[in-house]
């Protein structure tokens, strides 16, 4: 379950800005990912705030660190020139969104045309429009550690997967989900 803040906004407008800016500097540095400070879980009082911001055609960070069971309050931030959406879910509500968004393919320019949830969805979707900020409170499945395809943050816009707009999840302790591809392969376990 998710819910809309869209009262926060202003307030953090100007510190999520120099944040992308941060975030975006960083991305351009080489090598592996910095180690990470341990995670304190967020709480239904209080929810762990975790930034994801939408390019032309990627996330920043580039892997997202959750940890099932916890709430969060998620910052999705559209720093494209073109809508996007970030979805969490595992590998077969990846695939199940992509099938349902390939039906809005040819609808006119304007917001995204209504897509239900794919039956047995248990992540979180949210669109943004370029510039845009939305901050959705959400709680991790304490069980998607559990999944064997990983958990992805993934953009179904129609042609924005196929562009490679996917982000690996990492849970605690765990590494990153591999790449798209290589899930395939691993439908062992
Ligand atoms: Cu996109």
């Amino acid at each position: 379950m998710h819910r809309v803040l869209p009262g926060l906004s202003d307030r953090l407008v100007a510190p999520v800005a120099l944040l992308a800016i941060a975030l975006g500097l960083a991305a351009c540095e080489v090598g592996a990912p910095a180690a990470t400070q341990a995670i304190v879980p967020g709480t239904i009082s209080a929810p762990r705030e975790v930034n994801i911001i939408a390019r032309d055609y990627t996330y920043v960070p580039s892997t997202v660190d959750l940890v099932p069971g916890e709430t969060v309050l998620l910052h999705v931030i559209n720093g494209g020139l073109v809508i996007h959406e970030a979805i969490l879910g595992d590998m077969d509500d990846q695939l199940a969104w992509e099938a349902a968004e390939a039906a809005t393919v040819g609808a006119p320019p304007g917001p995204t045309p209504f897509v239900p949830d794919p039956p047995g969805f248990d992540g979180v979707r949210v669109v943004v429009g370029s510039g845009q900020r939305l901050d959705v409170v959400w709680t991790v499945p304490a069980d998607a550690s559990a999944a064997a395809s990983g958990w992805f943050v993934g953009c179904h816009i129609p042609g924005h997967w196929e562009k490679g707009m996917v982000v690996p999840v990492r849970f605690p302790g765990g590494v990153p989900s591999p790449a798209p591809a290589s899930a395939a392969r691993s439908g062992a376990g």
